[in-house]
């Protein structure tokens, strides 16, 4: 069976775990200790996930993999993609992980179950938002104009109708960034945007993060 690589935090593995979900293509999935190096690096020549492997050979790079997936068979993402929810994901995400990050860090994610594979995280991604402590120490304050964003995505989303049949790629890029968001505790999701992000869940089969958001 194929294997596909991945860590649960990352949000490229999650686009690359929603087309196996989609189509009911099975998959195996390989959680990878965060600081392992040498295994990524001996399969692409980089320390990078999703990483696919098929047949003995391996494949990086989450859209190209799902390009290659949604090949076999009947293709699903055939909806045109909107300018307007990429333009909202760009908005949205440097607010997005700057929260995300220190809960990811956190959580009890299979990637960091040695405290060397969680100490690498922290050490690479506090490089560039600085210390975690401080971004908790934000408070609620801080997830005020999350919660203005998600109120501007209610109105872009598609009838939720449209979600059962084919898809977009917007559909995968929208529900992984949705998948980090759902980490942080205490947002407020519009009715819309809730239904979306749990009717996506439903359908790819990847349980949202709620029940560990901190
Ligand atoms: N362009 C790549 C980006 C993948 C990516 O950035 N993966 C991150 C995890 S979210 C990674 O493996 N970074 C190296 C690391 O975590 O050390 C793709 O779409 O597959």
């Amino acid at each position: 069976m194929r294997k596909l690589y991945v860590y649960d935090h990352c949000p490229f593995c999650i686009k690359a775990r929603m087309i196996f979900g989609l189509k009911n293509i099975p998959v195996e999935l390989v959680v990878l200790q965060n600081d392992d190096e040498a295994t990524p690096i001996g399969m692409i020549g980089q320390k990078m996930l999703p990483i696919l492997e098929e047949n003995g050979h391996y494949m990086g790079e989450s859209l190209d993999i799902i390009a290659h997936i949604d090949r076999e068979g009947t293709p699903l993402l055939t909806v045109p993609a909107r300018p307007e929810i990429s333009d909202w994901i760009s908005r949205s995400s440097s607010l997005l992980y700057r929260q995300f990050l220190p809960r990811a860090a956190a959580a009890p994610f299979p990637e960091f179950s040695t405290t060397s594979g969680r100490a690498y995280f922290i050490r690479k991604k506090e490089a560039s938002t600085g210390p975690f402590c401080e971004i908790f120490n934000e408070g609620t304050e801080a997830l005020l104009p999350l919660n203005a964003v998600l109120e501007d995505l209610a109105s872009l989303l598609p009838e939720p109708s449209a979600l059962q049949g084919p898809l977009s790629y917007d559909d995968i890029h929208l529900f992984a960034h949705l998948h980090s968001f759902s980490i942080i505790k205490g947002l407020t999701y519009p009715a819309a945007v809730e239904n979306y992000r749990q009717a996506l869940s439903k359908r790819s089969g990847i349980p949202l993060l709620d029940s560990v958001a901190v």
